[in-house]
């Protein structure tokens, strides 16, 4: 397993951004695991988080030229990720939205760097079912931003519907023809759960969560 997937798996684990248990999701399944990213809630976290970002972006080679985070979550992630990249030499744009429109002062539901005939990188805490994805890119689009690529922390590597057996991440990927990259997925949660003591309980619900409800 590459090294920023070990780093940010220990970092979850030590920020509690990762729990075991029973947690009813947005869509209705109910997960042996959750992924919590608003744990990640100081600037050594966070920091650590962004670096691990960076690095899964990097290894992947993807070109971009703007940071977009989505409200709320993805607004201190793609925060810090600006932050990574500037001390790492890149000074990159970036932007965000409210979810309700102000109807006063600037207006409208974009702060920061303009969008249009910017290639935008979506940066984002979770996918499961593609839902929270698919609003920012319609979001994007109508403010006029080519979206370069998506990534997020944790890729729950779940399929969308019975009938598709596709994971939300490869569906998001084939409609919006980017790349949607993470920092780590179920498979390398479990692979870092086989050399973990503390974690070795909690395998056979994932596999069988995975059994379920995980891709092919
Ligand atoms: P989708 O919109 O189904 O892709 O789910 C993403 C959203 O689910 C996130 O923005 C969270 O609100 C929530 N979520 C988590 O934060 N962590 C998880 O481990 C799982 C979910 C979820 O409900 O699926």
């Amino acid at each position: 397993m590459s090294d920023h997937r070990t780093r940010f798996l220990q970092l979850a684990l030590d920020a509690d951004a990762l729990r075991f248990g029973e947690f009813t999701l947005k869509s209705g399944r109910v997960s042996p695991y959750f992924f919590n990213a608003g744990r990640f809630d100081s600037g050594a976290t966070l920091a650590t988080l962004a670096a691990c970002y960076a690095d899964a972006i990097d290894a992947a080679g993807l070109e971009f030229d703007l940071l977009f985070g989505p409200a709320y979550k993805g607004i201190p992630l793609a925060t810090a990720l600006a932050c990574e990249y500037a001390g790492r030499g890149r000074d990159l744009p970036l932007a965000f939205n409210r979810k309700e429109a102000k109807a006063h002062g600037e207006g409208g539901t974009l702060i920061g760097a303009p969008l249009a005939g910017r290639r935008v990188l979506v940066v984002d805490d979770v996918i499961t079912a593609g839902t929270a994805i698919r609003e920012a890119l319609a979001t994007i689009a109508g403010a006029g931003g080519q979206v370069a690529g998506i990534v997020v922390a944790l890729d729950r590597q779940e399929i969308a519907a019975e009938a598709d057996r596709r994971s939300a991440a490869q569906a998001v990927a084939a409609e919006a023809g980017v790349p949607v990259l993470a920092v780590a997925g179920l498979a390398d949660l479990l692979a870092f759960a086989d050399g973990n003591e503390k974690l070795a309980a909690f395998r056979a619900p994932l596999l069988a969560y995975r059994a379920r409800y995980g891709v092919d």
